[in-house]
């Protein structure tokens, strides 16, 4: 039997796992352990490795056994069964008070079934979104573990060794129980898509609205990145749009095919929030674009529809200033995308029970994952001035902000309607901003039709009580017993 010289260990040796595992032996301390179902890869990374010093194991058995108590293992493999798998074989060689960590890209509810099951053995489960790529892995990820009190105890200062820093922070938090890390992570996850899909709709606009090149546009987006837009999505879309593709010649984004994958984080993330009764709206048109675009079969029918006609320019002297106003609208829409996000967490945290400070999620998001920026420090402003805020946006910064990008950002929507310009999340969050802050809505329209064609009752501005009215009969009023 190998002596337990390990605090902590790796399963799953693929990209993310391996870069994990020399980030975690990297760290003045760590001795990690590693496994892999076929040990070719275990072996490749050894060799590849030896400045690492992993300790290798060939079966589980020798896995724990290599592992100090209480022992403490994280499982990079592909979610779904392969981490119920692991889980199952971990189970019969770990012993009570050990810690399993689930690093992969988990579905919250699974993460709650896994931590229920796990933790009626005595052995503590613990869900962690981590973010941040096979680069991040490797270099410092923002990780957001769920899981017990007791399990943070030993893991926290392991995860704190291997996390990105943001100004002088670890990006890590112990999110809250069960699968709140997993939530978190997804909810991350969501936020990138919103994000992504307004940059590309701001890209799309001057483009088309200018007629300026994809180089010249990836200056726009340098200069955007010195102010309050800068961000690691701003940034690499200057990167994307100045490649030129090697064996054209032209731009690589004319030569990449316009249909955007998914993994189904972003979906995920819709899915709850309406599960919730959480209006995400802007992550909801992102992830929707992405399916619009990947539809050529419809795509190449709808193309015979009729446009508005009139090719959009913007005259050659309002040129800067309508790339202003693309500033303006694309930073209005994304403090909307956040303060959907960040709702939808807090609604999250409501249902489930956990304890979720949004300032320190927004504060683990300024490293090593793909949504990181400058801005979220002002969120933790926000949360930490207001901690029970209902509405992020509403927060004085972010009204601000609100307040001197809305002209520009309504003439910017207004611009792409009337050029036939798509452009879903710009305008889903204008019109969520326009709700959000009415006065009245046509809410009370929407529950008179309920109460017409199916006695759903209502309740009225003036008196407490639920009404309904006799649609059917003569039409007066009565109280209705409330069913809600
Ligand atoms: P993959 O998702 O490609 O998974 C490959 C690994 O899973 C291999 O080690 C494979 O072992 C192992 N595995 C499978 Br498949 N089925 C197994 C089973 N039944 N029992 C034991 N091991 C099994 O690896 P990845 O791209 O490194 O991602 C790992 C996790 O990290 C995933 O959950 C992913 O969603 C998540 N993640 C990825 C990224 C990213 O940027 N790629 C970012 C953040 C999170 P084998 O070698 O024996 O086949």
């Amino acid at each position: 039997m190998p002596t337990a010289a390990a605090n902590i260990g790796v399963v799953g040796l693929a990209v993310m796992g391996s870069n994990l595992a020399r980030n975690l032996a990297s760290r003045e301390g760590n001795t990690v352990a590693i496994f892999n179902r076929s040990y070719e890869k275990t072996q490749g990374v050894l060799d590849a490795h030896p400045e690492a010093g992993f300790i290798p194991a060939a079966t589980y058995q020798e896995f724990a056994d290599a592992l100090q108590k209480p022992r403490t293992a994280i499982i990079m493999v592909k979610a779904g069964a392969g981490t119920d798998a692991v889980i199952d074989e971990l189970v019969k060689v770990f012993e009570p008070g050990d810690i399993i960590v689930d690093g992969g890209n988990a579905y919250f509810p699974d993460t709650i079934r896994r931590e229920k099951a796990v933790r009626a053995t005595g052995i503590n489960f613990v869900g962690a979104g981590i973010s941040g790529g096979e680069e991040g892995a490797l270099t410092g990820p923002s990780i957001m573990p769920g899981g017990s009190d007791e399990s943070w105890v030993t893991l926290g200062p392991i995860l704190r060794s291997i996390a990105a820093i943001a100004e002088g922070e670890p990006c890590v938090t112990h999110v809250g129980h069960d699968g709140a890390g997993h939530f978190v992570k997804m909810v991350h996850n969501g936020i990138e898509y919103a994000d992504m899909q307004l940059i590309a709709e701001a890209y799309d606009l001057i483009r088309r609205g200018t007629g300026k090149n994809p180089a010249e546009i990836a200056e726009i987006f340098a200069e955007w990145n010195k102010g309050e837009l800068e961000s690691y999505l701003i940034e690499i879309t200057a990167e994307v749009l100045r490649q030129v593709d090697a064996s054209t010649g032209a731009p690589l984004v004319d030569v990449i095919l316009d249909q955007a994958g998914a993994k189904g984080t972003g979906a995920w993330t819709v899915q709850t929030a309406l599960s919730l009764g959480v209006p995400v709206s802007g992550i909801a048109e992102a992830t929707f674009a992405r399916s619009l675009s990947s539809h050529p079969e419809q795509r190449v029918v709808a193309g015979a529809l009729p446009g508005p006609g009139e090719e959009f320019t913007v005259p050659a002297d309002q040129v800067d200033a309508f790339i202003e106003d693309v500033r303006l609208a694309l930073y209005a829409s994304k403090i909307v995308a956040y303060s959907q996000g960040f709702d939808e967490i807090r609604a999250g945290a409501a249902e489930y029970g956990w304890n979720i400070e949004l300032g320190a999620i927004s504060k683990i998001w300024r490293g090593g994952c793909i949504i990181r920026a400058q801005f979220l420090n002002r969120i933790a402003d926000a949360y930490a001035e207001t901690p029970d805020l209902p509405v992020l946006m509403a927060a004085s910064y972010f009204a601000e902000a609100i307040g001197r990008a809305q002209a520009a950002w309504r003439r910017v929507v207004v611009a792409a309607a009337q050029a036939g310009i798509p452009a879903p999340a710009f305008s889903s969050s204008l019109s969520y901003y326009d709700g959000i802050r009415a006065d009245r809505l046509p809410a009370a329209l929407v529950q008179g039709q309920r109460d017409f064609f199916g006695a759903h009752t209502y309740k009225r501005i003036d008196k407490p009580g639920t009404f309904h009215t006799q649609w059917s009969g003569d039409r007066t009023e009565i109280e209705a017993v409330d069913t809600h």
